[in-house]
């Protein structure tokens, strides 16, 4: 393999495919990052057919010339389907531009640039903005996206599974604004903290590039970097969901039923605000307090600061009085009308959500008792961070202090929570040295299920940026940069996952928001859940029951082609960390 400035390899590249074209595929067989490759970084492609073709060339595409000419270099095995393809290394090519790689009779772009991501990541941080409830969506800020407000959530009752003395059952409160959680128009305590949690945790990792990243929204042009705009808004909702009589938090606002495929304004349900939780809460606190930390350092929002703080130390005095209140959507129905049948977000167990509160707690309070209680509750072991195991994010949060050198006992815990994600990402670069899709993602049936994307890909991802900030180690870094490969097209189904990037993009997320405005394109910048092979929904047109083939580009399909804020706090965070440290 080397690389090629000169035409005068045409002749020879117009033969290269001749002797195998009885593996010529029913499709496309090229499989590359649609987005594009980092100028200096691996670039790889992944050819469906093992020796699909003797040489595969890299062209220039506007001159046709071969810059490149190479064989494949290695041979990669699907563990679950036996299938084999071919991995092909153009990484010699290091001069930005458009470029064609060429397999026999296919073709695909393939885009080099010193920053590939921008306006990925950019676009990752704007979703939020369209998933915006109870306020017009300008066109100003939308384009054709724009819609007037629905869900205005200023008349929204107390269910009877709510109660408490100071508000009684059919109480009429405010809830106003926040996001919208999916594909449904409901909003959950829970999955908010988590979204806003992972963005704010990582953004203090480069402040500076998150800075950089203007969203033209309504709030652009105030002193805050449009991400602390746009986390705000769900912030304040969030604020509204704590009971004032006692500190606890209410689960979720919601309709007792999802809604049709209709725009918000079209939405008449009555909604609600249901029991309060042990797991909203913690995660409540974890937010707040971390998020009062943040906006503490700009004057215009120290009032916000001090009442997120406020609010947190409310809630913890429920949290330690209700150590243990599951929400069980079918206990729940069993005793309360009306019954409530949206998202459930469950969770009976509790030391995560305990140690990620305390750390936040500790870190912004300074407070012993939050350190011990921490300690207390801390994690055995490093765990992706998902909605409903956020250990790892208070892992996360110990990595960063610990290397600002807030406390001794950041620099111990941090340590010990590096030293842990470092032999994670060593044991998945081990494992997956052979990876199918030349990716430390996607080699494992593990790696797939409801929603992987956003919590396995982009997790994976993250955690190979926490090993290489706690080792330095550029092979970590590496690894990260082919998790993002992985989502934005080198796979199995040949998708770009995120919704207006790549020549392949998802097209019909299920996404009320998308589905009912009639206009063809979907909201851009929104991750789908991703290949999911229990396939609850049982919609016709997933390729194959195979882990990473387990996804359909259907509206109806909600198991595998849903969007939610929490997968796309795991793009924007991963991408934009990733973008912000490839020099
Ligand atoms: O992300 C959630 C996933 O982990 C669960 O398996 C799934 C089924 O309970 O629910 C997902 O969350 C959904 C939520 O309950 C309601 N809004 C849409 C969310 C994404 O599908």
């Amino acid at each position: 393999m080397k690389t090629l400035t000169s035409i005068t390899l045409l002749p020879m590249l117009l033969v290269a495919c001749t002797s195998k074209q009885e593996f010529q595929p029913s499709g496309d067989p090229i499989r590359i990052n649609q987005v594009g490759y980092y100028t200096k970084e691996s670039k790889t492609a992944v050819i469906e057919e093992d020796g699909f073709c003797d040489t595969y060339q890299l062209k220039d595409l506007s001159t046709s010339q071969v810059v490149w000419e190479g064989k494949s270099v290695r041979t990669s095995t699907s563990p679950w389907s036996e299938k084999k393809h071919e991995v092909v290394d153009f990484s010699s090519v290091t001069k930005p531009g458009k470029y064609l790689l060429v397999a026999g009779n296919y073709s695909k772009q393939v885009n080099i640039e010193d920053h590939p991501y921008r306006a990925l990541s950019v676009a990752a941080l704007k979703a939020f903005y369209y998933q915006r409830s109870g306020e017009p969506i300008e066109a100003e800020y939308a384009g054709q996206w724009a819609r007037p407000a629905g869900h205005l959530d200023t008349t929204v009752l107390v269910h009877p599974s709510a109660e408490s003395k100071g508000r009684p059952a059919g109480t009429v409160i405010s809830s106003p604004r926040g996001w919208y959680d999916a594909g449904d128009y409901n909003k959950y305590i829970v999955n908010s903290s988590f979204t806003i949690g992972e963005i704010l945790t990582i953004y203090q990792c480069c402040p500076g590039y998150f800075k950089t990243l203007n969203t033209n929204i309504p709030e652009s042009s105030n002193e805050l970097p449009d991400v602390l705009d746009e986390m705000l808004v769900n912030l304040k909702w969030m604020l509204t969901m704590q009971d004032p009589t006692d500190g606890g938090v209410y689960h979720k606002l919601t309709n007792p039923d999802f809604e049709g495929f209709v725009m918000p304004t079209d939405c008449h349900q009555q909604r609600y605000v249901v029991q309060k939780s042990t797991a909203a809460t913690l995660d409540f606190i974890a937010t707040m307090a971390l998020a009062s930390r943040i906006y503490r350092k700009y004057d215009a929002h120290k009032e916000f600061a001090q009442q997120a703080l406020n609010a947190a130390m409310k809630a913890w005095s429920w949290a330690r009085l209700h150590p243990k209140v599951v929400y069980s959507q079918m206990e729940l129905n069993k005793k309360f009308d009306p019954k409530v049948n949206t998202g459930e977000y469950g969770d009976w167990r509790f030391d995560d959500e305990f140690f990620w509160a305390a750390t936040e707690l500790y870190i912004t309070t300074s407070k012993r008792m939050f350190l011990n209680e921490a300690a207390r509750h801390a994690s055995k072991g490093y765990f992706l961070p998902t909605w409903g195991h956020v250990s790892g994010l208070a892992a996360m949060e110990w990595m960063i202090q610990g290397s600002f050198g807030y406390s001794p006992e950041a620099e111990r815990f941090g340590n010990k929570y590096g030293k842990m994600v470092i032999a994670y990402c060593d044991s998945v670069l081990q494992n997956t040295t052979n990876s199918i899709y030349d990716s430390p993602y996607g080699n494992s049936p593990f790696n797939f299920g409801w929603g992987c994307l956003g919590e396995s890909c982009c997790g994976h991802g993250l955690s190979f940026l926490f090993a290489h900030k706690m080792s330095n180690d550029p092979k970590y870094l590496a690894a990260a940069i082919k998790c993002a490969d992985y989502l934005l097209g080198r796979n199995a189904t040949g998708y770009c996952y995120v919704t207006g990037f790549g020549i392949k993009p998802s097209m019909h997320p299920h996404h009320r928001l998308s589905e009912a405005d009639s206009i063809e394109a979907p909201i851009p910048g929104l991750l789908v859940g991703g290949p999911n092979p229990a396939q609850q929904d049982k919609v016709e047109g997933y390729p194959s029951n195979y882990p990473d083939e387990s996804y359909v580009d259907i509206t109806e399909s909600y198991a595998s082609n849903e969007i939610a804020i929490n997968w796309n706090a795991g793009l924007c965070a991963f991408i934009g960390w990733l973008d912000a440290e490839v020099k």
